[in-house]
């Protein structure tokens, strides 16, 4: 399962070329979205939080790309896993990290004022209750390379078809055999 998380984040890291800000003891890295796919609306973004000093909090988010950008995370509900906006914010520990990743939180951009293309880089602001407002730089990537930043879970799973069959471009859910 370690390794698995750990060959994860090599693809990852391999994906994107690292931009980290600073500002303070916080740091932004492997900042990334995925091209927005025909007419949806809406987009999200994914980061990795590292705090090298004292605990703080992520309060808001805010963008020129949206109507509406908000701070987001996903619970299940009975077996339906749902996003819902996080209105008390996200703590991010002293000296520890928090990652934004794919069914968990998330910067989500609601009305997008134009598509995310492949390639783009989008600036949103992160905003912290101690470090204040930090930069982030996010990637928009393939659908194919965006699948690749899946959650360890999703790793693992596809690690029993192979790395073949992780990396087959064409599979997705609907392609799984056992
Ligand atoms: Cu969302």
């Amino acid at each position: 399962m370690r390794k698995s998380f750990f060959a994860g984040a090599t693809i990852a890291a391999a994906l994107l070329a690292s931009f980290p800000a600073f500002a303070n003891d916080i740091s932004i890295s492997n900042a990334w979205s995925k091209e927005s796919i025909g007419r949806v609306p809406n987009g999200a973004v994914f980061f990795n939080i590292e705090n090298a000093g004292a605990e703080d909090r992520v309060i808001g988010a805010t963008s020129d790309l949206a109507d509406r950008t908000e701070l987001h995370t996903h619970i299940m509900d009975g077996n339906v896993m749902k996003m819902r906006q996080v209105k008390d914010g996200v703590a991010v520990p002293a000296h520890g990290a928090v990652a934004f990743k794919p069914g968990s939180y998330h910067v989500m951009l609601l009305g997008l004022h134009d598509p995310l293309k492949a390639g783009q880089h989008i600036a949103l602001t992160l905003q912290f209750e101690k470090a204040g407002d930090v930069p982030v730089d996010a990637k928009v990537l393939t659908l194919d390379d965006a699948s690749k930043m899946a959650v360890p879970g999703t790793m693992n799973m596809n690690a029993k078809q192979g790395m073949k069959g992780a990396m087959d471009p064409s599979g997705g859910m609907g392609k799984m055999k056992n």
